[in-house]
């Protein structure tokens, strides 16, 4: 690094100096804080991924910033590697140090020891892409980070404005693949394979099938972005609800978030609505679940739940058909499913059931997507909603080479032409919650199926989870796939006798990498012995770790 680039970043950090005793660590998904404290943090993030770019030939990388599901007082940042998916791992030790530099001296010479090691060349032409949820402070945030991508010379910022989490690593992808990559491609490239799908359902299936689906927005941007999709679609009757333009406060009483560790309706969804199929998005409108109001309910607050488990398994059930429709001419072809430890033990049950390979990573959409690309076609989902397909390389360019030679019309070309379509209609750059909710659909359209039909493929075990606030969350460790607790020394027998007490106990407790708490998972065969087995383990964290 010449002393040109040493003088530019000294500059400009003096402008964001580090809030006194502020602790980041990047987490499950990227720093996420109450968003006075962060502009130091973006822009350091954003001096990061110029150096990423500049790695990785100056491929486009892209910064969003976003808190998700977190309350609206609090901000983010993720990054998108040059391939849509998230940072690479081996870098997050680097983003930790660099966001905790204490000084501008500090932080120049973390930075020069790295761009040293990693031998990044530093002759300009980095290009970073920038994106940001609905919250007010992001557009504060992002000229932070701006100025931390433009500290490194030469390199550019591209402000892509308010975007999803998952349209800005789509666009990133699509940037660096060659292919086009303006936000109207992404809406277009969702509705045509969209119809793609639509088109290819039996038309007595379809008239008896199609209704209306309400959309729950979180207040946040996915609500939005779905209204300007609806514009490009035809064959989905969407009503959309909480879109943020009404004074209601993002991820506040609604959102995928919300719905899914509550089980109740989102604010503006009761009696009217019994038996209607609605969807949930989160506040970035990456993770997505649906429910329905029961026709037993009174109060119209208690919902039936079709969390990522169910919708992993309307998935897999409806890739599995297509795959068994076509000669794999001794191809073997390996799907594949990953899920965690908050997968709904049903679920997991069902899915072996139905005669899937089903294997288990640690929280966070990085470590399932690293798991599933290991298939051919690899499905990812978490419970809380967030995951998509992966289809290899090889894998589609066989399928795509089989399309060409097949007679149309024929059941064969048929089930290759629905597999093409859901590659290019589901994000394989990450879950996306717009991506995923036209897939649902279409699988619904094509099985002639009423979301209570598809609620029916395996009744969840009653869970529960809660969240504990403690004063070091960290005191929290547990083994690789976070079913055992390693430390505090004590507490995972102490957890174990509680769960014999219950009839198909099972409970795990793990720090969150996005919130500050310690996460309480309780699953049983009935609501109240899965309600009790979380309140006893919830006691067991306060009374080891001490309350806050
Ligand atoms: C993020 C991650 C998810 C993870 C969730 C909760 O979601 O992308 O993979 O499940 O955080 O993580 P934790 O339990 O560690 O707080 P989002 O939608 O908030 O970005």
């Amino acid at each position: 690094m010449d002393e040109t680039q040493i003088a530019s970043l000294l500059k400009s950090s003096e402008l964001y100096p580090i809030p006194q005793s502020l602790k980041l660590s990047y987490g499950t998904a990227g720093f996420r804080a109450d968003a006075s404290l962060l502009e130091s943090t973006v822009y350091r993030v954003g001096i990061l991924s110029s150096l990423r770019s500049l790695k990785l030939n100056s491929s486009t990388v892209g910064l969003m910033i976003t808190a998700s599901h977190n309350r609206v007082s609090d901000n983010g940042v993720k990054l998108s590697d040059p391939s849509g998916g998230m940072l690479s791992q081996g870098w997050e030790p680097f983003a930790d140090q660099i966001a905790n530099a204490s000084s501008p001296r500090e932080l120049v010479s973390l930075i020069r020891e790295f761009v040293e090691k990693e031998e990044i060349p530093m002759g300009g032409g980095g290009e970073v892409w920038l994106g940001r949820d609905t919250r007010p402070s992001g557009e504060r945030l992002l000229r932070a980070a701006e100025i931390g991508v433009g500290s490194v010379l030469g390199s550019v910022a591209v402000d892509l404005g308010v975007l999803t989490t998952p349209q800005l690593h789509w666009l990133v992808r699509a940037k660096n693949r060659g292919l086009k990559a303006a936000e109207s491609d992404y809406f277009e490239n969702l509705s045509t394979s969209f119809k793609c799908l639509i088109d290819l359902i039996p038309v007595e299936k379809l008239e008896s099938s199609r209704s209306k689906v309400v959309l729950d927005g979180a207040n946040g941007v996915g609500g939005q972005k779905m209204e300007v999709l609806r514009g490009f679609l035809s064959g989905l009757d969407v009503e959309i609800r909480n879109t943020g333009r009404d004074g209601g406060v993002l991820n506040e009483g609604v959102g995928a978030d919300f719905v899914q560790k509550e089980k109740v309706v989102p604010l503006g969804f009761g009696l009217k609505d019994v038996g209607m199929r609605c969807a949930s998005f989160d506040g970035d409108a990456d993770r997505l679940v649906y429910f329905y109001v029961p026709s037993e309910s009174c109060s119209g607050d208690k919902v039936e739940l079709l969390d990522g488990d169910k919708i992993l398994s309307l998935f897999a059930l409806f890739i599995k058909e297509q795959l068994n429709s076509i000669d794999d001419e001794g191809k073997e072809t390996r799907l594949g499913v990953v899920q965690t430890a908050y997968a709904n033990g049903a679920s997991t049950d069902y899915l072996k059931e139905i005669g899937l390979e089903v294997v288990f990573a640690k929280t966070g959409v990085k470590h399932l997507h690293e798991k599933a690309a290991e298939y051919d076609v690899g499905i990812y989902f978490e419970a809380n909603g967030h995951g998509t397909i992966l289809f290899s390389e090889s894998f589609l360019s066989w399928l795509v080479g089989k399309q060409k030679v097949l007679s149309q019309g024929s059941d064969e070309h048929d089930a290759v032409s629905r597999l093409v379509a859901v590659s290019n209609l589901i994000n394989q750059a990450v879950g996306d919650a717009l991506s995923g909710l036209l897939l649902v659909e279409a699988i619904l359209q094509h099985m002639g199926w009423s979301v209570q039909k598809w609620n029916e493929l395996y009744k969840d075990l009653p869970s529960r989870q809660v969240k504990v606030e403690v004063p070091d969350r960290t005191a929290v460790v547990t083994t690789s796939e976070e079913t055992e607790a390693l430390k505090p020394l004590g507490i995972q027998d102490a957890i174990n006798a509680e769960i014999k007490k219950r009839q198909r106990g099972r409970a795990f407790i793990r720090p969150s990498g996005t919130e500050d708490v310690v996460r309480v998972y309780a699953e049983a065969s009935t609501q109240e012995d899965a309600d009790s087995l979380a309140n006893s383990v919830a006691q067991l964290v306060k009374s080891f770790l001490g309350s806050s």
